[in-house]
């Protein structure tokens, strides 16, 4: 032993310098190693950081008028592809529409109800998505439509006994009887506001995200990524369960653009949390998406990944595998090394309206990385001379700011109200209807 000490040049002394020096560096490594890991709801421990440039191209010189935009955004949106989401399918596949249900006197009359089924390959069985479109019932001319996908089937955006129930969402799937099915109706009500949007002249289509991936680790297996693969040409991960809910929004642009009483260059695209990040990143590809409203999208989302507050990437990468592609998986913890940071997102939306919403009690989704994001994307807006938020500071709670860029942060719990909604219909109102 001692002999074996002396040849590693260690004796007790030794021994107890190097403890000491582990133990210094733990001290030293612990926390931070730690720190980075853990989330941070205290704004003095955010740091500096340095957002990627957005208006740099890959080449160093900087962008310098709209036809170097075009350059960058396909360069941005392939670094989204490559480290974030993956892949968003060119091909719509051999997509086709059937009408399965109309009702002329939904709402007490005030609206119609469409329930569109829309398949994806030739035949007409899975996989395919259900959507429901509410129309404004007296309306003679094509309307404004706000579309978004919903989290608990589209039985649960109205207590409307004609909405046909989830075949795919799984706590529905559990309730056999009728009568424990009705129940359920309208459960997520509050947070569509369909009589609201629709006594406005609006026109609400939705569809359950489930319908494409259901929302879990395993849920590609039976998802679009799965069963479209051939059809798409994509291996399943090529792209990630946020891309295929965003995919499922342009398809539903698609039925959309058919219906001659929608105006199909005024859709909104609208999401919460997790189907704001779908909603955002199927408006950065598909620019038919007249603008886009990302309510509460946080983390992955609107929020800026490189401010070290609420969610990181770590966490919703540990949470939530199948959100985006396992090359993102390469900068938990290291967020300064990723190309991109989400204002280069809200970016891809420009020169189109643009709504970032955040809530006082949503510290997890981090409103002022949200706010901040939406600031830094305002050098592409002002490439088209578009105004973007028109204030440095976060403003007042409950009060909206800018115009074509606009921002909010509303009292309360992370969720979409009616608050956010009315905020909505103006900013849709002031850029999309009245300024042609
Ligand atoms: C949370 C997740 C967030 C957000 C939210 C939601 O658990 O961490 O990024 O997406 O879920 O979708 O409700």
């Amino acid at each position: 032993m001692r002999n074996y000490k002396k040849a590693m040049g260690l004796n007790m002394g030794g021994i107890a310098k190097i403890s000491f020096c582990l133990t210094v560096l733990l001290l030293c490594w612990g926390p931070l190693l730690q720190a980075q890991e853990e989330f941070n709801y205290d704004e003095s421990k955010v740091g500096a950081y340095t957002l990627p440039a957005v208006l740099e191209l890959s080449s160093g010189r900087l962008v310098s008028g709209n036809k170097d935009w075009k350059k960058r955004r396909t360069e941005i949106i392939k670094l989204f592809e490559d480290n974030v989401y993956g892949k968003f399918p060119k091909k719509r596949s051999n997509i086709h529409f059937e009408t399965l249900k109309i009702d002329r006197h939904a709402l007490s009359g005030r609206a119609i109800s469409k329930q569109v089924r829309i398949y994806f390959t030739k035949e007409k069985k899975q996989p395919y998505m259900d959507m429901i479109l509410y129309l404004p019932a007296k309306v003679t001319k094509p309307v404004p439509v706000f579309i978004g996908l919903n989290f608990k089937g589209n039985q649960s955006i109205d207590g409307d006994s004609a909405i046909m129930l989830s075949e795919k969402h799984p706590e529905l799937l559990k309730y056999t009887k009728a009568k424990e099915q009705q129940l359920i109706r309208g459960e997520q009500a509050e947070r569509w506001e369909i009589d609201t949007l629709i006594g406005r002249g609006f026109g609400v289509a939705s569809a359950y995200y489930g319908d494409l991936e259901l929302d879990y680790p395993e849920g590609w297996k039976t998802g679009i990524r799965t069963t479209l693969k051939e059809t798409l040409a994509i291996q399943p991960q090529e792209w990630s369960a946020i891309s295929a809910w965003a995919w499922g929004l342009s398809r539903m642009m698609d039925y959309l653009e058919t219906d001659q009483q929608v105006n199909k260059k005024q859709v909104i695209v609208t999401g919460h949390s997790r189907l704001g990040k779908a909603a955002l990143w199927a408006g950065a590809n598909d620019t038919r998406f007249a603008a886009v409203i990302s309510n509460n999208s946080g983390e992955g989302g609107a929020a800026l990944s490189r401010r070290w507050f609420g969610e990181t990437i770590n966490r919703i990468n540990t949470n939530f595998p199948h959100w985006f592609v396992d090359r993102y998986k390469t900068y938990n913890n290291n967020a300064t090394a990723l190309p991109v940071d989400q204002h280069m997102l809200l970016a891809l939306i420009a020169p189109r309206p643009l709504y970032v919403a955040s809530a006082t009690e949503d510290l997890w989704a981090d409103p002022r990385g949200e706010f901040l994001s939406a600031k830094n994307a305002e050098p592409v807006y002002s490439l088209f001379h578009k105004k973007g938020l028109g204030v440095v500071d976060m403003p007042a709670t409950d009060t909206s700011v800018g115009e074509t860029v606009r921002y909010h942060i509303r009292t309360g719990k992370h969720n979409i109200l009616l608050f956010d909604w009315l905020r909505y219909i103006d900013f849709a109102n002031e850029n999309l209807i009245k300024i042609k």
